[in-house]
């Protein structure tokens, strides 16, 4: 059987928890249509998060790849439609960096951009049809979310493996994430957990049944 590849972060810069990471382990060895889901954490820092997401796709050779994680601020889940080839950090990762103006890959045959190879709109409908609003966004950010996104889809370019779906999901604080924000700052918008992971399943599942139409 086919594999999805599903990636969540650690907890990061201020944040004590991650809803991606819980989503990830919560529906790992999941069936959705053909492929069997395959979890996996990331370190937030883009050189171990490389090696890490490098090594499980060479591992797994997946079907395709679903990576997730935080945006504290964001209402609701989102789907990226693009990936750039830039490190601008407005905070540190959990190495204590802070990357400016740097590249994602710095290697001559690295481009601009790289865009979602995710069934978008049928996701996005997806959810619609479970009662889940959630939206595209234009931007991953340029921190160690939109680095993983860029570096998973040159690994599968590089290989001839460009029909492989890959892009990255975007979710909003849960309640712990919510709670930890101090009284002096503004609140965050989030859902429960329960729902983030929903979200994601669905998700899991759209790319999954495609991918019995496709093989
Ligand atoms: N969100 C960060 C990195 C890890 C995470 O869960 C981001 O949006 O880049």
């Amino acid at each position: 059987m086919s594999k999805l590849l599903l990636t969540g972060f650690e907890p990061f810069h201020t944040h004590p928890d991650n809803p991606s990471a819980r989503a990830a382990a919560a529906l790992d060895r999941l069936e959705v249509g053909h492929m069997r889901v395959v979890s996996a954490l990331l370190p937030v820092e883009p050189h171990s998060a490389g090696v890490a997401l490098e090594a499980l796709l060479e591992q797994h050779q997946p079907g395709a790849v679903l990576l997730t994680g935080l945006a504290a601020g964001r209402p609701q889940v989102t789907l990226e439609r693009v990936a750039l080839n830039v490190m601008d950090f407005n905070i540190p990762d959990n190495a204590g960096n802070t990357y400016r103006d740097a590249p994602a890959h710095a290697h001559a045959d690295a481009p601009p951009a790289y865009l979602s190879t995710l069934p978008l709109r049928p996701i996005l409908g997806a959810w619609q049809a479970a009662g889940i609003p959630g939206h595209i966004s234009n931007t991953a950010g340029l921190y160690v979310c939109n680095f993983v996104m860029y570096r998973a889809r040159h690994w599968l370019t590089q290989r001839g493996l460009s029909d492989v779906p890959c892009g990255f999901l975007h979710l909003p604080a849960n309640p712990a994430v919510a709670l930890a924000v101090p009284e002096d700052r503004p609140p965050l918008p989030y859902l429960p957990q329960e729902e983030i992971t929903r979200a994601v399943r669905v998700a899991a599942e759209v790319v999954g049944e495609g991918s019995r139409t496709q093989k």
